[in-house]
């Protein structure tokens, strides 16, 4: 048996709404999840909160809430977020979730007892008003490293956790794996990193500065460092120490798919925590880019957050989706803004696709009665071929997780299509009887390659692509297993086409319809 696709996003800090970044990484990762499960394979797409620590202490007391009470409001946010998106995850893990605190306590007990843990006194630089720890090398100019204000030296015990025993090893490991760490600039920066000397990891903190988070399972004193904490839900979540039987199953995960900002987590910490474990490495590491606006990262500290979902109910669901998959390239900085949405909306869904549609629809009903016309044996044998070159060039982008070109094959497609229906201009072939089978093998082949484009389209723009495929009276549960599959017609002749309201209504439209 083969095994199932196992895709991770990170976990969230539940104390701000979800904005335009978090939307991306789980737009990301739905659009691989469904076009593997498009490919026929079983999946398994992990999404949840991260709920401990400094950061949603804090936002609980400010708003005169216990942590617990606050993040068990926050946390719908995300899932109703998700669930405008069209995000379908398999599992929601949250770090509050009883099986992950047990396993987070299992594997520090069994890391303890393998030597891989040593409590020891630890100097650093304390920020009061950010309840802050620094060591030397995070301060800046000797000032914090957030809000660059005075830091006091302090001295508590707490639990290290040994990174620094495997640093070879890391760099070993990233070196022989070129896949482990992607795109191939931040397997370099994180090789860069490695050329520094580790330190190991303060993985605790003291309950008297910090209450909220796992309890330390052989101290009543401490509780679990966030990220400690956090990490581990790749595995708990999949049941580590808690269901073997379904650990095995999933585990490696195939891609943990992250923002730039957290590569040195998943490409450090988590690597090593593993190899201490005695757990097999994840296959990758996928580091996508920031959203920006106005060359700074759209994010909830800076206050210049982007709705999601404002935009999906302006464009729809689709339109944003479209958006972020198409505008950049998977592991760059994009530039957002809603100019440069409305144009895609208007310049590839309204004009390239939805005209496509709308062209097809209204020729067929106008000439054949609203019937794919049937041209028996018809479509000829390299018709096969193309159908097959189509496929595989897109399912190789997606396997490279490269989500754009993907996009750019289709919507050249999309292009070629619609010049096909210029060159063989169909109303002329009507007015002449004698080229009516002509016009019927010209319009077949449009609707089955625009069946085609809509079914590699389902995992992108799912709503869209089910209608166009509802449209033409086929089922939407797809599965293909192979490029041969695929490379059959797929209509049924003679079918009557539901023409139906236009995919992308024009703007200006669209915006009167809402008022
Ligand atoms: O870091 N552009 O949570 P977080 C693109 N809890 N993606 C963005 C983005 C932007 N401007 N802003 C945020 C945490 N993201 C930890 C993770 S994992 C075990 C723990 C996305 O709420 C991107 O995926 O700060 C980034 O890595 C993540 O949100 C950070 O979310």
């Amino acid at each position: 048996m083969t095994k199932p696709y196992y895709i991770t996003t990170p976990l969230y800090y539940v104390n701000a709404s979800p904005h335009i970044g978090h939307a991306y990484t789980n737009i990301l990762c739905d659009t691989f999840a469904r076009f593997h499960k498009l490919l026929g394979e079983e999946v398994f797409f992990m999404t949840g909160t991260d709920e401990h620590g400094t950061k949603i202490d804090r936002a609980a007391r400010d708003q005169k809430k216990e942590p617990k009470a606050y993040v068990d409001e926050m946390m719908p946010k995300f899932k109703e977020l998700w669930n405008i998106l069209g995000i379908e995850y398999d599992y929601f893990i949250r770090t509050t979730d009883v099986n992950h605190k047990k396993a987070v306590g299992n594997i520090l007990r069994d890391l303890e007892a393998k030597g891989e843990i040593y409590k020891a006194s630890y100097k650093g630089w304390y920020c009061v008003p950010c309840e802050s720890f620094w060591t030397k090398l995070q301060l800046v100019e000797g000032k914090c490293h957030d809000c660059h204000r005075e830091v006091q030296e302090l001295e508590e015990e707490n639990y290290f956790f040994k990174l620094s025993k495997y640093q070879d090893w890391l760099i070993q490991y990233i070196n022989d794996n070129p896949n482990f760490v992607r795109p191939e600039m931040r397997r370099n920066e994180i090789l860069g990193f490695l050329r520094e000397p580790l330190e190991d990891l303060c993985i605790t903190r003291p309950r008297t500065r910090l209450a909220w988070g796992i309890d330390y399972p052989t101290s009543k004193e401490h509780v679990v460092y966030v990220w400690f904490d956090a990490l581990i839900n790749y595995v708990s979540g999949v049941g580590f120490t808690i269901d073997e039987k379904k650990f095995k199953k999933l585990w490696p995960a195939d891609v943990h798919m992250v923002g730039k900002d957290i590569l040195r987590h998943h490409t450090v910490y988590w690597p090593i925590m593993l190899k201490a474990m005695g757990v097999e490495m994840p296959k990758t590491v996928l580091a996508h880019g920031w959203w920006t606006m106005a060359g700074t990262k759209v994010s909830k500290s800076r206050g210049n957050t982007v709705d999601p979902v404002e935009l999906s109910k302006k464009y729809g669901v689709d339109a944003f989706r479209y958006f972020l998959l198409r505008e950049v390239t998977l592991g760059l900085d994009g530039a957002f803004s809603e100019d440069l949405l409305a144009e895609r909306y208007t310049s590839d869904l309204a004009n390239d696709l939805g005209n496509l549609w709308f062209r097809l629809a209204s020729m067929v009903d106008k000439y054949f009665e609203g019937r794919i016309p049937d041209v028996g044996a018809g479509l000829k044998p390299a018709l096969i071929n193309e159908f097959s070159n189509f496929y595989e060039e897109v399912t190789s982008a997606m396997k490279n997780y490269d989500p754009r070109t993907a996009l750019n094959i289709i919507w050249k497609k999309i292009t070629v299509l619609n010049q096909m229906i210029e060159e063989k201009k169909p109303w002329v072939l009507a007015k002449d009887p004698k080229r009516k089978s002509e016009l019927a093998e010209a319009l077949c082949l449009l609707a089955e390659w625009l069946t085609h484009v809509a079914v590699l389209l389902l995992p992108f723009i799912p709503g869209t692509a089910q209608q166009i495929l509802k449209r033409l009276k086929l089922k939407i549960e797809w599965m293909i297993k192979s490029g041969e599959e695929f490379s059959k017609p797929f209509l049924k002749p003679g079918v009557s086409v539901e023409r139906g309201e236009a995919l992308f209504p024009r703007l200006d439209e669209k915006e009167a319809a809402q008022h």
